[in-house]
């Protein structure tokens, strides 16, 4: 006769390996030419600072050439760029922005 094992399950964790997806630093850059007031909207409509904030960062681009708009996945940083120059491209400015990746 088989031994009764008392009918207990084991449920073993697998080893968790996914890692966590690599983000993406959204950056905008100096130019001479695009109006403060443009880049602090920008900055607010699409990467929801609000206006201190925006300000802030608008001024530290325009101080050290660039400057960091916020992170995400690829994905929604690549949209934000999208954004960002499709914007600034209809309003007759020469904005650039660009994503490459944290650390
Ligand atoms: N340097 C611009 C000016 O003096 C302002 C500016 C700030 C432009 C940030 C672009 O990403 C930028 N009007």
């Amino acid at each position: 006769p088989v031994p009764d094992d008392g009918g207990s399950v084991v449920l073993e964790r697998l080893p968790q390996k996914a890692k966590p997806p690599q983000m993406y630093q959204v950056l905008m850059l100096n130019d001479d030419y695009t109006p403060m007031e443009f880049v602090i909207v920008v900055l607010q409509e699409f990467f929801s600072k609000d206006r201190e904030t925006a300000t802030q960062i608008m001024l530290k681009i325009h101080l050290d050439g660039k400057g960091v708009c916020g992170v995400y996945s690829r994905d929604i940083a690549a949209t934000k760029v999208d954004q960002v120059l499709e914007a600034a491209h209809k309003a007759g400015h020469p904005l650039q922005c660009v994503s490459e990746p944290v650390e």
